[in-house]
């Protein structure tokens, strides 16, 4: 009894532990391609089920039904011998129709998984160890724009990922979404999907590149159209300038303490390329690639000691004093 339990608790626990639902799951399928996944995902374990239980149920047979030891156990048994050369022979064609129809399954939902619309929506994704810079490509250049670590996409449109690495490789993969698709350096993967209905999902570097990895993680969130509209028109945009003493003084000192030698804040001297575009930072819902919610505290804490937060990370510890970290943070908190 006590076994049986341990059994269906630890049954039971995996469950809850991998998480079988929510914002971050193959099965809580969101668009075409992770439904199609989720279908082949069934049918196979709904087949590798079929046939280990079959397994079981021969096995338990024997063991029901042996017979005892014969005496001359080298003698052969020709009825034996020819009910068992049958059983292989069956047993083997049904494993090759098996392993063939499930073949047949999983390439006939290439079409949909690895689909090439035109796209309404083209986002270039920069795996940097460990954050995602988002590109939005447009037609004409004043309309495409830098941002960090969340995607949004028009719901019900076709949305492709141009996948490149700035340094080792990562994996893209958003399960209530698609499946997933490595960014290495100097090549450029595509993956697209569509969002069937408005929500947030989550996504995770699923290819282990260091010391962060698991702090490299990012949200999709589908929009209804006219709400990702608004949403990119005011990314589109410059940082406004800042108008009260405080943030001037903050955005001085975000260029005079180096800053913006990482870091680049459109509109302003601030240019740098090797952390997240911060012109738009206080319309984020997190910082640091979803490591925390994007508060005044988090983002205080951030700035003065981001290697306690998130270890290793590629940004340094920089000597601040308080007034200073103060004005920075004012300054950056303008930044909708
Ligand atoms: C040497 C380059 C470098 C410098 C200098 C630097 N940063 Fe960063 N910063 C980074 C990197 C890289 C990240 C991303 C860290 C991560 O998530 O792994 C980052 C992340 C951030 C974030 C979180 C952004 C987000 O969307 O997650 C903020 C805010 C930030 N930096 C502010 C500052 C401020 C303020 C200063 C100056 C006091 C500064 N940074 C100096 C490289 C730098
Ligand atoms: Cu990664």
């Amino acid at each position: 009894m006590v076994v049986w339990l341990r059994s269906g608790l630890t049954v039971a626990a995996t469950c809850v532990l991998t998480s079988c639902t929510g914002w971050q799951s193959s099965f809580n399928a969101q668009a075409a391609q992770s439904e199609e996944i989720k279908r082949i995902l069934l049918i196979f374990i709904a087949v590798s089920t079929v046939v280990w239980v079959a397994v079981m149920l021969v096995l338990l047979v024997g063991l029901i039904r042996g017979r005892p030891l014969r005496e001359q156990r080298l003698d052969l048994d020709e009825a034996f011998e020819r009910r068992a050369g049958s059983v292989i022979l069956v047993a083997g064609i049904a494993t090759t129709i098996a392993v063939l129809a499930l073949s047949v399954v999983s390439y006939g939902a290439q079409r949909t998984v690895f689909a090439n619309d035109p796209p309404v929506v083209t986002v270039k994704v920069t795996g940097h160890q460990w954050w995602w810079e988002v590109q939005y490509q447009a037609d004409s250049p004043h309309l495409g724009f830098t941002t960090a670590n969340e995607i949004r996409v028009p719901v019900g449109q076709p949305v492709t990922v141009e996948l490149e690495s700035a340094d080792v490789i990562h994996s893209f993969w958003v399960p209530s979404l698609t499946g997933k698709m490595d960014l290495v350096t100097g090549q450029q993967n595509r993956t697209q999907f569509t969002a069937k209905n408005p929500g947030v999902y989550r996504g995770q570097c699923a290819e282990f590149c260091g010391m962060q990895h698991a702090h490299m993680a990012f949200t999709v969130t589908a929009l209804a159209q006219d709400e990702y509209r608004r949403w990119r028109d005011q990314q589109n945009q410059s940082a406004p300038s800042p108008s009260d003493p405080l943030s001037i003084r903050g955005e001085q000192l975000f260029r005079g303490r180096g800053c913006g030698l990482c870091h680049t804040i459109r509109g302003t001297l601030a240019g740098g390329q090797l952390g997240p575009d911060l012109t738009h930072i206080a319309s984020r819902d997190t910082i640091a690639a979803g490591t925390l919610p994007r508060n005044s505290g988090n983002l205080a804490a951030w700035i003065a000691d981001p290697q306690h937060i998130k270890p290793g990370n590629l940004m340094p510890k920089m000597p601040l004093r308080s007034d200073e970290l103060i004005a920075i943070l004012h300054y950056l908190e303008q930044l909708q």
